[in-house]
C-alpha cells in the first residue's frame, strides 16, 4: 500500500514543484483515501484522485489600484476552480501578503471535500490576493476590492462560482466586491455569500464557522458522555472564526482563556467573558487594533509576544488563526497538559507531526474540513435563501447548521471508526468527502 501511495505522491510532487502546502493537503488525503480506493472496485484503476488533484481551472490576474498617496500599486489576483462535479465552485477569498498558488490550491483542494461533507450541492474553489489589508484606509480597501472584482467578475456567477470571505475578507470587503459585481453584470444575484442582511445575506452566516467548530467539539465530547460545560478552552486567532468560537464556548458553559493574532497571544486567567469578548470584537472589527491592546482595558491579563497559545494548560484547544500554526512540539505540550479535544476552526492549522501525536494519544481530533464546515454550509443556506427569494429566521438557520454539523460528525464515524472503536476523524472526513465527489465524477464520465 505504502508504495502505491508514494508513487502517487511522487507524481503530484513532480507536477507541482514549490507547492509545500498543496502537497501537505494532498498527502493527508492520499494516505487515507488510496487504501479505500484500492479496496473498492468501482473507484480502482480510474485515476480519480489524480483527476481530483488537478484544478479544473486556475486563473491569475493583475490588480492595479491607486493608494491614498496617489501611488499606483500592483497586486496579483487568483481564483482556483478546483472541482465542479457536485455543484458550482464555492469557497472563500483570502487577502493576505502570504497568498500564493500553493496556499490557494491547498485551500481549494480541502474545500472540495469539505463542501461534499456538508451534503449541500457545492463544488470547491478558492481565491484571493497577496494584497495586505493591514493599515489600509477604508477607501483603499474599496478601490482594491473594486479593481479585483473588475477582472474576477468574468469568471464567476451564481450558477458558476460563488466566492465568500476568508482571512482578510469580511463583511466590509464582501460589500465592496458585491457592489462592483452588481454594477458591471447589471444584475442582482447571489454571486457572493457573507452578504449584509439588507442585501441578501443570511442570518448566522457571520457566526457559522466559529459556532460550527464548537458544535463539532460538542458532538465529539458527547460520544464520551462529556460536554463543554466547565471546560478550559484555549483559542488562537481573534478574527471572525475565533470570535464566534469564543462566543459559543461561553454560551455552552466553557471558559475561554486565550485569543491571539500574528503578534502573540493574550492569556486571561479569569476568563474572557461575554463583556470582554464584546470589547475584543470592537477592537478587531471596528478599531482594527492589535490583540495586545486588550491589556489596556484588562491589565490583569498577560500578553505573550511572538508566541502561540498552545503552552497554556487546557482541556480543549480550538486553532482558529491559520495553516500550520500548531506543530508536533505544540501537540506534545497540549497532551502533557491534559488536553482531551482539538477541533480545528482554521484550515489545516495542525501540521502532520501534530496530527500524528493526537492520533497516537487517541484524543478527540477534528480536522478543519469537518469541524469548520459550518461556515460554507451556511453559505450554502444563503444561496438557497437567495434562490427562494426568502429569508429564514436566526433559529431556523442555527437549527439547520446544528443538523449539518451533526450529520458530518456521523459521516466521520461511518468511515473513520477503527476496530478498537477509536474514531479517526481525518480518515472519516476524507473518505466521506471523497465518495460523493467520486461518484458524481464517475457518473459524468471523463470530462
Ligand atoms: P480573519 O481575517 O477574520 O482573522 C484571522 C486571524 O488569524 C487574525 O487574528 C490574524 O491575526 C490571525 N492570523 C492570520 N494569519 C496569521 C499568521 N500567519 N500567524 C498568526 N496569526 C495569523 O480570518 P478568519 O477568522 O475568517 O479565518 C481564520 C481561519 O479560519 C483561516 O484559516 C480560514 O481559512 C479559516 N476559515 C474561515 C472561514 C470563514 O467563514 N471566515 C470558514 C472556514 C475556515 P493578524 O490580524 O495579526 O493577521
Ligand atoms: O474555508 C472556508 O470554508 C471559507 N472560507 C468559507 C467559504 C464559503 O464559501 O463560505
Amino acid at each position: 500500500m505504502k508504495s502505491i501511495i508514494n508513487e502517487f505522491l511522487d507524481q503530484v510532487k513532480q507536477r507541482n514543484p514549490n507547492e509545500p502546502e498543496f502537497i501537505q493537503a494532498v498527502e493527508e488525503v492520499a494516505e487515507t483515501v488510496i487504501p479505500y480506493i484500492v479496496k473498492n472496485d468501482i473507484y480502482y484503476g480510474k485515476n480519480i484522485l489524480l483527476r481530483m488533484v488537478e484544478p479544473e481551472r486556475v486563473i491569475t490576474f493583475r490588480v492595479c489600484w491607486v493608494d491614498d498617496s496617489g501611488e499606483i500599486r500592483v497586486n496579483r489576483g487568483y481564483r482556483i476552480q478546483m472541482n465542479s462535479a457536485i455543484g458550482p465552485y464555492k469557497g472563500g477569498l483570502r487577502f493576505h501578503p502570504t497568498v500564493n498558488l500553493s496556499i490557494l490550491k491547498f485551500l481549494a483542494f480541502e474545500q472540495v471535500f469539505k463542501n461534499s461533507l456538508t451534503t449541500l450541492p457545492m463544488g470547491g474553489g478558492k481565491g484571493g490576493s497577496d494584497f495586505d489589508p493591514k493599515g489600509k484606509s477604508d477607501n483603499e480597501i474599496m478601490r482594491f476590492c473594486h479593481a479585483f472584482m473588475s477582472e474576477l467578475f468574468r469568471h464567476i456567477g451564481h450558477n458558476t462560482d460563488v466566492p465568500a470571505g476568508d482571512i482578510g475578507v469580511g463583511a466590509r470587503e464582501i460589500g465592496f466586491l458585491f457592489g462592483m459585481y452588481k454594477k458591471i453584470s447589471n444584475g442582482f444575484t447571489g454571486v457572493l455569500t457573507g452578504k449584509g442582511m439588507s442585501w441578501g445575506g443570511s442570518l448566522i452566516r457571520p457566526e457559522a464557522t466559529g459556532y460550527g467548530t464548537v458544535y463539532f467539539a460538542e458532538n465529539m465530547l458527547k460520544i464520551k458522555n462529556d460536554s463543554l460545560e466547565g471546560k478550559n478552552v484555549i483559542i488562537s486567532g481573534s478574527g471572525n472564526v475565533a470570535q464566534f468560537a469564543a462566543e459559543k464556548v461561553l454560551q455552552l458553559g466553557g471558559k475561554v482563556l486565550t485569543l491571539s493574532d500574528s503578534s502573540g497571544y493574550i492569556y486571561d486567567e479569569d476568563g474572557i467573558d461575554l463583556e470582554k469578548l464584546e470589547f475584543v470584537m470592537d477592537l478587531k472589527n471596528v478599531k482594527r487594533a492589535r490583540i495586545s491592546t486588550y491589556l489596556d482595558k484588562y491589565p490583569n491579563a498577560k500578553f505573550v509576544k511572538g508566541k502561540t497559545p498552545w503552552e497554556v494548560k487546557c482541556d480543549i484547544a480550538l486553532p482558529c488563526a491559520t495553516q500550520n500554526e500548531l506543530n508536533k512540539n505544540d501537540a506534545k505540550t497540549l497532551l502533557e497538559n491534559g488536553c482531551i479535544c482539538v477541533s480545528e476552526g482554521a484550515n489545516m492549522p495542525s501540521t502532520k507531526g501534530a496530527i500524528d501525536e493526537f492520533h497516537k494519544a487517541k484524543i478527540l481530533f477534528a480536522p478543519g474540513k469537518a469541524s469548520n464546515a459550518g461556515g460554507v454550509a451556511t453559505s450554502g443556506l444563503e444561496m438557497t435563501q437567495n434562490s427562494l427569494r426568502f429569508n429564514w429566521t436566526r433559529e431556523e438557520v442555527d437549527l439547520k447548521l446544528k443538523e449539518i454539523i451533526s450529520n458530518i460528525h456521523n459521516s466521520c464515524i461511518e468511515y473513520g471508526k477503527d476496530e478498537n472503536g477509536y474514531i479517526d476523524y481525518v480518515k472519516g472526513a476524507n473518505i466521506a468527502g471523497f465518495v460523493k465527489v467520486a461518484d458524481a465524477m464517475l457518473a459524468q464520465g471523463i470530462v
